[in-house]
């Protein structure tokens, strides 16, 4: 359309056209672009959905809440197993954790599954620029390839204790300063604040570009050491913490299903056997909250920027904590295992197109993440993935997906179902013997404080379930 060369009768409808045009400007251009979504990759490190949105009320979360009101928020997503670099490793991947793949924090993507490709690396081979800023993979040099640029960390010493007093308690590799520190410290000395930082640097210089990113950004809080400012811990009195109503090992379930949380025993101030004082599980559950809302004030700042830039509309964001934390609930801390608390995770996923502001409570598992994200980009799904999209579920909450997930860790398999948990411990990390069955109802027992695996009244439960689980291994060669 042009204003060259006017007649007088078509005047009032060129000059009709073009306002409108410069009025749709912005949509033209993001609905072209929308062929092509950025996104914006925002894992947590051990962060289980203590929000404000998935209803912890007293959580101040303002900016995850916000996020939750554009997205759609998992209320019931599930890690595949309960530790950092196989979470990673696995969701990255698509591939479900066996006894012998993705088994731990040390786990590599590129080693234990180097012949399929990663999530990033579709994105990267379908012309998107791919970058990563923290603590996305465990090791910063995995999967190098996926990335268009080195993947970038704050420097090491900024990741630990901010006080002199606290770091001269370090004196070994597993001898560790305090599990928490409230220290009057300026955020920008905090590696959160650094990674958030230089994200927003990448955000500016790559929203100006053709290409379309995938921009992953990795937090490394709320893992311990639950180091933040102070003004963190003022958002949460001491006198306003309670501790879990259900602090001990659930009731006739098999002592293999015990844990010991060794991870937390090597910080300065936990005892190396036994319980925590009630006062320090206290400061812990703090320095736990303190640190979810360092996170949540980072991640306002991305999507302050997204907004800022112009380029929200056109991003699909996914926020995810890599696995459950158990913050004293049957006596246990840390993760690595198989209950509940350790393997829930907050998902919230806010994409072109899909109303916000709205709750899934279908559940879902994170070998579910990359064919969504292929779906939502339009990307081809690679034949090797082992998860189902979620795509239909962003569209209609309602919509089916699946009857059971699977998680594992270490000699342990469980299926989660709407209403049970039925677990497994097994010898050899899980390729062994039996050593014993658990299983709880969690409509009656949402806290998992009572077995019921040999009550006759669940035994038909129980069977059906052991029919999933083994339905499962058989499907995917989980052994
Ligand atoms: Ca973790």
């Amino acid at each position: 359309m042009t204003l060259r060369h006017p007649n007088r009768a078509i005047l009032p409808i060129l000059v009709f056209f073009s306002m409108l045009s410069i009025l749709l400007g912005a949509s033209a251009t993001s609905s072209q672009a929308a062929e092509r979504p950025n996104v914006l990759f925002i894992a947590v490190d051990d962060l289980r959905p203590e929000i404000f949105c998935f209803g912890v009320e007293k959580m101040v979360t303002p900016n995850l809440d916000r996020l939750a009101e554009r997205g759609v928020k998992f209320d019931r997503a599930y890690c595949n197993i309960a530790v950092c670099g196989a979470s990673r490793a696995s969701l990255m991947k698509g591939l479900r954790p066996t006894p012998t793949r993705f088994t731990s924090y040390l786990t590599r993507a590129d080693n234990d599954a180097a012949d399929v490709p990663s999530l990033p690396m579709v994105f990267k081979q379908a012309g998107y620029h791919t970058a990563s800023n923290g603590k996305v993979y465990h090791h910063n040099n995995d999967d190098v390839e996926a990335w268009s640029r080195p993947s970038w960390r704050p420097d090491k010493s900024s990741l630990w204790w901010a006080l002199p007093e606290n770091r001269a308690l370090v004196t070994g590799q597993r001898i560790r300063g305090p599990a928490y520190e409230a220290a009057d410290e300026p955020e920008e000395s905090y590696p959160d604040h650094q990674i958030c930082d230089k994200t927003l640097a990448d955000l500016r210089q790559l929203a100006g570009q053709d290409k379309p990113f995938f921009l992953a950004c990795g937090f490394y809080r709320p893992h311990l050491p639950f180091v933040a400012p102070k003004k963190y811990w003022d958002l949460y009195p001491t006198d306003t913490i309670r501790l879990p109503d259900n602090r001990y090992f659930p009731r006739d379930l098999p002592d293999a299903f015990n844990y010991t949380w060794g991870e937390m025993r090597a910080y300065h101030g936990i005892p190396k056997q036994g319980p925590v004082s009630d006062e320090t599980a206290v400061q812990l559950i703090r320095g736990y909250h303190a640190c979810v809302s360092l996170v949540d004030a980072q991640v306002g700042r991305l999507l302050d920027e997204l907004e800022k830039l112009g380029v929200a509309d056109n991003t699909i964001i996914v926020f995810w904590g890599d696995h459950g934390w158990q913050l004293g609930e049957h006596g246990f801390w840390c993760k690595h295992t198989n209950f509940e608390v350790a393997s829930r995770t907050p998902l919230l996923i806010a994409a072109p197109g899909v109303e916000g502001g709205r709750v899934c409570r279908r559940i879902v598992e994170y070998v579910d993440i990359y064919p969504t994200l292929c779906d939502l980009a339009g990307l081809p799904k690679p034949a090797h993935l082992q998860g189902m999209s979620m795509r239909p579920l962003l569209a209609d909450v309602q919509a089916e997906h699946k009857e059971a997930v699977i998680t594992r860790h270490g000699g342990g398999d469980a299926v989660r179902t709407d209403g049970f948990r039925y677990m497994e411990m097994h010898t050899k990390n899980g390729a062994g013997q039996l050593q014993g069955i658990g299983m709880f109802d969690l409509k009656k027992d949402p806290g998992e404080n009572q077995n019921v695996a040999e009550d006759p009244a669940y035994a038909q439960v129980r069977s059906r379930l052991q029919g999933v689980l083994d339905a499962e291994r058989k499907k995917w060669n989980l052994k």
